[in-house]
């Protein structure tokens, strides 16, 4: 018996290299070892201003643009979460199991409060129960995320042993699996690269509006001008480099940076030029999907059906366990 593998992906907006480098590629590389099972969280997007209109077009989007970039729907399941009820029945026991002091310190929670002053929400701030409960509806034992979200993986387990403890074993403590890309910092070189910083690369993005978007990069602050010596070690673009070029177009890169016999430009356009080669198939076959719409939802509508059985047998033991038959 293979080990149930979980994750998931917001339709906050388009899936960016981000979320391309640090999760999805992994969920491709773990499709053979692992029972998996991927989900769309919508009711997770919720948590923030959104715009109704837009939702179901961001679903498909974010579905079409996994299954493009390889997520291969023959081996796995991919689903909405709104879908499959069960998701919010669970949160609702998980609730009475965590302690509002442990959410008031999720480092997720209290970045997206300071984005989102004015809607500082119970869901906002639930957000880590709510995926905690995505994880234990199927048993998740395997969960790949980025670092920003290994702090809501640790509840989770936290989460599960208080659930075991309690009312008697159930749920495996999920454990999270990071890829070579944990962190994928934005194109300000500043903070985490976020579909709500719009500091972004798409997976779905045109070949110009990469360069245009690479060329506005941060780089080395510290070299001014062309002729000065750049630092590969503390330049984002180089950085980036690593999950785009070969090894020998790094090694020349990072000799001719540091020496100033190629400038940011330059270094720029050989990035953009292997960031369209890996991502121009990934578009082309998203598009392709995208435009094709019922099909994605077939696909959706199919992963939801085999969860809800996963999910309902679950939630019947839960409330066997919790004495609520
Ligand atoms: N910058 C990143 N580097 C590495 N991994 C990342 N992930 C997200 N950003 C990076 C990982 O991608 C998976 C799906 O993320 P998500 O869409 O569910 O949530 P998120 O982390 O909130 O992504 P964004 O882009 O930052 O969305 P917004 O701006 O809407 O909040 C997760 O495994 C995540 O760790």
């Amino acid at each position: 018996m293979k080990k149930r593998l979980f994750s998931g992906i917001q339709p906050s907006g388009e899936v960016h290299i981000g979320n391309y480098l640090g999760a999805i590629k992994n969920w491709i590389s773990l499709l053979d070892d692992y029972d998996c099972i991927f989900s769309i969280v919508d009711y997770h997007a919720i948590t923030v201003e959104y715009s109704p209109g837009v939702m179901q077009e961001r679903i498909i989007n974010a579905a079409a643009t996994n299954i493009a970039a390889g997520l291969d729907t023959d081996r796995c399941i991919i689903f909405v979460q709104s879908q499959v009820p069960e998701h919010t029945e669970l949160t609702w026991v998980l609730n009475t199991l965590t302690p509002m002091g442990i959410l008031e310190r999720m480092t997720q929670f209290k970045d997206k409060a300071q984005q989102n002053e004015k809607n500082i929400n119970v869901g906002l701030f639930d957000y880590p129960v709510l995926q905690t409960a995505d994880i234990l509806l199927y048993k998740g034992q395997a969960v790949p995320v980025g670092e920003d979200q290994v702090q809501h993986i640790e509840l989770s387990r936290e989460i599960a042993r208080k659930f075991n403890t309690r009312y008697g074993e159930l749920f495996p403590e999920p454990q999270h699996i990071l890829s070579n890309a944990p962190r994928i910092m934005g194109l300000d070189g500043k903070n985490k690269m976020s579909k709500s910083m719009n500091n972004y690369i798409s997976l779905i993005e045109k070949p110009d509006a990469i360069w245009k978007k690479l060329s506005r990069a941060v780089t080395d602050e510290n070299r001014k001008r062309r002729d000065d010596p750049g630092n590969p070690d503390i330049c984002n673009v180089y950085t980036l480099h690593k999950y785009f070029s070969t090894d020998s177009e790094l090694d020349r890169i990072n000799k001719q940076c540091r020496s100033a016999e190629i400038g940011c430009v330059d270094c720029k356009k050989i990035l953009s030029e292997n960031m369209v080669k890996e991502l121009e198939p990934i578009r082309e076959k998203s598009l392709e999907l995208i435009n094709n719409p019922v099909s994605v939802m077939d696909t959706l509508n199919a992963g939801a059906e085999k969860c809800r059985k996963i999910a309902k047998e679950t939630m019947s033991e839960v409330r066997s366990l919790m004495g609520l038959r």
